[in-house]
């Protein structure tokens, strides 16, 4: 038996965003009334989410005992309910009627919802056309009073711009967590479920007040009691499904694709095989029986080892639609990873390049997809850098369904030891332009589906969440998923609005809080690169874990992720003219842009090319100077970084203060050593000093 790890549910750390503070006086006064009277319509499960969140917000809010009362002559002042039990009440109320006829409900989705104020009826309604939606508006509610905006200016209708929302966990069944960097699984532990349910509630909280509406519970590289997850260990996922559901989460699963050859006594996993057809069918069935809103799968198949229908000589389009045919008839998405590459490569093969990949085995595939499959494609053609260009698979499908996937999980940006926030890294992947169809089609509105009108597209990311107390190891990388789950939700959102306020709700309204915080996290991303790989190269990082440095972790290995750095110069030559070629896949814009090293943005410089070490870059500086410059530059950031945090001692939790000053502490003494040895290595290696004569060693 694995160890069970003892958190304290009432701190702050735990309760994350939704700690619910103490109001302010003033603004106590001023809405207390307000506050004091809500009524909460309907009796579904969401229903029942929401009310039970009101009155533990509620209660914290107002500081005082609080139990919801419902109120049917409406003489409350806060009101909330779903269209068809707002028309219901409206029947017998005069005032109600006369105020619903100037709402257009066609202006909401399924999942949408409005927030307005009406000032003559002094009432303030939340309502949405589902009870999903209402869940959504309760949380935004819960959100806008906490932050102690003016409740009678509020007059918002909010859409979400993605239909599928999704977080993936790479969570195995003995309670390990591939890439996790914050602890042990929150639902699986020694092949069964955690004994702590409550605590799978309460992520869900957290989940729903973000707007995930889609959940993959295990690992996408599935092993052998992960495969027995859809035959004799579905009772797990059942138990899952049924407490996702009530906050508005549909469940997902990873799935083997060689399923059949494990659960059965098939000998084959080949998608034309009639046998493995039924096989699934019969499968879907059985799932759907169990579990009749069951959301679908998600496949890695053919990559790093996982079988897949190349074993068969078959397409991923086959592979993919007979896994889609098994889901179709219960609305089952299946959703199929792009990560697909050669990992035997050979170091010495400058030809084969791994960026070329994706693009190589999907993109003529386009057209040949079911309608309910969804190709989920990483943001960069390699592997969750600190830095990559965009995917150029983004837009080169335009009759396929299109996946973004991000990662939370900080596996190459720090590992939550470092500070490294990426809401600013996914602003520029989504606001990225992609030339599809001219000027001005952002990678935002390929995956929101309203470029080529399609509805089963959206976001998914590597979530970062373990059973450590504060969910993600360091506290400030909740802010990932917080705003990961918002930029989902709303791609158009800009990173300080997010940031803000993600700090208001997790650290109340205080100015000095917000100002290092803000600083501490917007930077924190361009930090991070400073001190490890520079000019969009990646990688040089320790093999397998992936933590700190290693300039040749990886130069001679299979992996296909090489610096090629020489006594002269350092970069991979993507382009067309004389490199692999890569820079050839994307619309024409990009491709110009890319192709040579006088137009390719430094930032990415040497991800497309390889130059000299004298080279000048447009800031006039020439490459090795670049890399000293930064290098040392990181380092200070981080002694900055402690800095401004040190500044928030008593003024902000002190297990949270705690923790992060002992991650800045691990942060800096990463950042010295990514110095140290980038530094040597391209000063041993150039032979050029550094202008400024610094200490390298
Ligand atoms: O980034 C690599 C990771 C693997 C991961 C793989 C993937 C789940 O190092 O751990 O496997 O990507 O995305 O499939």
């Amino acid at each position: 038996m694995s160890e069970m790890k003892v958190v304290n549910k009432n701190s702050k750390a735990y309760q994350a965003w939704l700690s619910y503070e103490k109001l302010s006086d003033s603004y106590l006064k001023e809405y207390n009334e307000l506050l004091s009277n809500i009524s909460v319509y309907g009796k579904t499960n969401l229903n029942a989410s929401i009310k039970e969140e009101i009155n533990r917000a509620l209660a914290k809010f107002l500081s005082a005992d609080f139990e919801l009362n419902f109120n049917q002559q409406l003489q409350n002042k806060i009101l909330i309910a779903a269209g068809k039990e707002l028309k219901e009440i409206a029947a017998d109320n005069e005032k109600l009627d006369s105020l619903l006829k100037s709402i257009d409900f066609a202006e909401l989705n399924d999942e949408g919802y409005l927030i307005k104020y009406f000032k003559e009826e002094d009432l303030l309604l939340l309502t949405a056309k589902s009870d999903q939606g209402l869940l959504y508006g309760n949380f935004e509610l819960l959100r806008e009073i906490q932050q102690e905006n003016n409740l009678e200016q509020l007059d918002l209708l909010s859409n979400p711009k993605n239909n599928l929302r999704m977080l993936n966990h790479w969570d195995n069944l003995d309670g390990s967590i591939e890439r996790g960097y914050a602890g042990k699984s929150i639902f699986y532990q020694d092949n069964h479920l955690v004994n702590d349910l409550n605590r799978i509630k309460d992520y869900a909280r957290m989940l729903a007040s973000i707007g995930i509406n889609a959940l993959s519970i295990n690992n996408v590289n599935v092993s052998y009691e992960e495969t027995r997850l859809i035959d004799d260990k579905i009772e797990m996922v059942i138990t899952i499904a049924d407490i996702l559901r009530d906050y508005g989460i549909t469940t997902y699963l990873s799935a083997n694709y060689a399923s059949p050859m494990q659960l059965s006594s098939i000998d084959t996993a080949d998608p034309l095989d009639e046998k493995v057809r039924l096989w699934w069918k019969e499968k879907a069935a059985e799932i759907y029986e169990q579990i009749p809103d069951f959301g679908g799968f998600v496949v890695k198949a053919d990559s790093e080892g996982r079988p897949g229908p190349f074993t068969y000589g078959r397409s991923h389009a086959d592979g993919a639609n007979m896994l889609a045919e098994a889901l179709e008839p219960y609305g089952g998405l299946l959703i199929w990873r792009c990560f697909v590459y050669n990992c035997q490569q050979d170091w010495r093969d400058k030809k084969t390049d791994r960026a070329r990949a994706a693009y190589d085995n999907f993109k003529d595939l386009d057209g040949e997809f079911k309608e309910n499959v969804l190709l989920q494609i990483k943001n960069g053609p390699m592997d969750f850098q600190v830095r990559e260009p965009v995917a150029p698979l983004f837009g080169a499908m335009p009759k396929t369904n299109q996946v973004l996937e991000l990662q939370v999980t900080q596996e190459y940006t720090g590992q939550q030891k470092d500070l490294c926030y990426l809401i600013p890294q996914w602003k520029k992947i989504t606001d990225f332009d992609t030339y599809a169809e001219g000027e001005n089609t952002p990678v935002k509105r390929i995956v929101d589906g309203s470029l080529y009108n399609q509805s089963n597209t959206g976001f998914a990311a590597v979530v970062n969440v373990g059973n450590d107390q504060n969910w993600t190891g360091h506290h400030l990388a909740q802010a990932n998923l917080y705003g990961y789950g918002r930029l989902a939700w709303n791609s158009d959102l800009s990173a300080v609005e997010i940031t803000e306020e993600w700090i208001k709700i997790t650290f109340g309204l205080d100015q000095e809080v917000m100002e290092s915080l803000l600083r501490m996290l917007l930077y924190s991303w361009s930090i991070y690169e400073d001190y490890t790989s520079p000019l969009g190269i990646g990688w040089m990082v320790n093999p397998d874990h992936h933590y700190g440095v290693n300039v040749n972790g990886y130069e001679y290995s299979r992996w296909g992720t090489y610096h090629r750095a020489d006594h002269e110069g350092i970069g991979v030559d993507r382009s067309l003219a004389t490199g692999t070629g890569y820079a050839g896949q994307y619309f024409e814009e990009n491709a110009e842009k890319y192709e040579t090293i006088e137009n390719c943005p430094d930032e990415l410089l040497l991800f497309f090319h390889h130059v000299p070490y004298t080279h000048e870059l447009d800031t006039g500086k020439t490459v090795i100077q670049h890399i000293y410059d930064s290098h040392f530059r990181g380092v200070a950031a981080v002694k900055e970084l402690q800095g401004h945090w040190e500044k928030l001692e008593g003024k902000v939790d002190e297990t949270i203060y705690k923790n992060v000053k002992n991650r800045l502490e691990m942060q800096l003494e990463n950042a010295v050593e990514w110095r140290d040895q980038v530094n040597t290595y391209f000063h041993r290696i150039s032979g050029i000093d550094d202008q400024y004569d610094r200490k390298i060693y």
